[in-house]
């Protein structure tokens, strides 16, 4: 029976670096002819976000719902969830995705999207989480990927990994080091789902 292909859509709002780490390792590991599937567009609801660029030099459909331009959550989305739709995914996955989503929203997707969140994870849900993990003093940092519910960052965790938290980091440095190991997970999960889902 032919296999069918299975789409990944990608909704970003700013840098989209674990987007396209993603994308690469899904190019890399030839994820297409191993499992169906393909990285099929990349969403921004930011027109200026820099990962727009990146998406098209990968080659990547790319479309831009501006939040801005909606005058209510609701309308916002309902523009989004066409734009998402008329690919089909199997896998929505939020990568520095900035807007919170409603309840609607989450339950169309239900089992099917996914975010990555900037720290260990019941720890510091919500913006701001490397300054806040430093001000707590902190010994341990890191990032999660869980599945998207209606209550922010506290979805089922699919994945973590873990950093030092260094005498005298800042905000950025700390970013930066967690940022590194985003790009390993979150591929990792990604493909762990549709090899569970095969
Ligand atoms: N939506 C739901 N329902 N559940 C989650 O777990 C979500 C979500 C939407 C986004 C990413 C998340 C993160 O990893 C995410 C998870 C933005 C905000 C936020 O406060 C909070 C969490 C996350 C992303 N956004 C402001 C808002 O009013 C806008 C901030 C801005 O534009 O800079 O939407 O941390
Ligand atoms: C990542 O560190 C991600 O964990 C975080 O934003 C960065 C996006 O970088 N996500 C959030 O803070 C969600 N609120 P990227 O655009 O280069 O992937």
């Amino acid at each position: 029976m032919a296999r069918q292909q299975q789409n990944i859509v990608i909704l970003i709002s700013g840098v989209g670096s674990n987007m396209a780490a993603i994308a690469q390792t899904a190019a890399r590991q030839a994820w297409f002819d191993r499992l169906g599937v393909c990285v099929a567009a990349v969403i921004s609801n930011k027109p200026d976000a820099p990962g727009l660029k990146t998406a098209r030099a990968l080659g990547i459909d790319t479309h831009i719902v501006a939040h801005a331009g909606f005058d209510s959550r609701e309308h916002f989305e309902a523009a989004l969830v066409a734009s998402i739709d008329s690919y089909a995914p199997a896998l929505v996955v939020l990568a520095g995705f900035m807007r919170i989503l409603t309840p609607a929203f989450v339950q169309h997707y239900a089992g099917r999207l996914i975010n990555i969140h900037p720290s260990l994870l019941p720890a510091f849900p919500g913006l701001h989480t490397h300054q806040r993990a430093i001000d707590t003093g902190c010994r341990f940092a890191g990032a999660t990927v869980h599945q998207v519910t209606a209550e922010v960052d506290h979805g089922p965790i699919l994945a973590q990994a873990v950093v030092p938290v260094l005498p005298g980091d800042t905000a950025a440095a700390l970013a930066a080091r967690v940022g590194t190991q985003e790009h390993v997970i979150y591929p990792q999960a990604v493909r762990a789902f549709f090899e569970r889902a095969a």
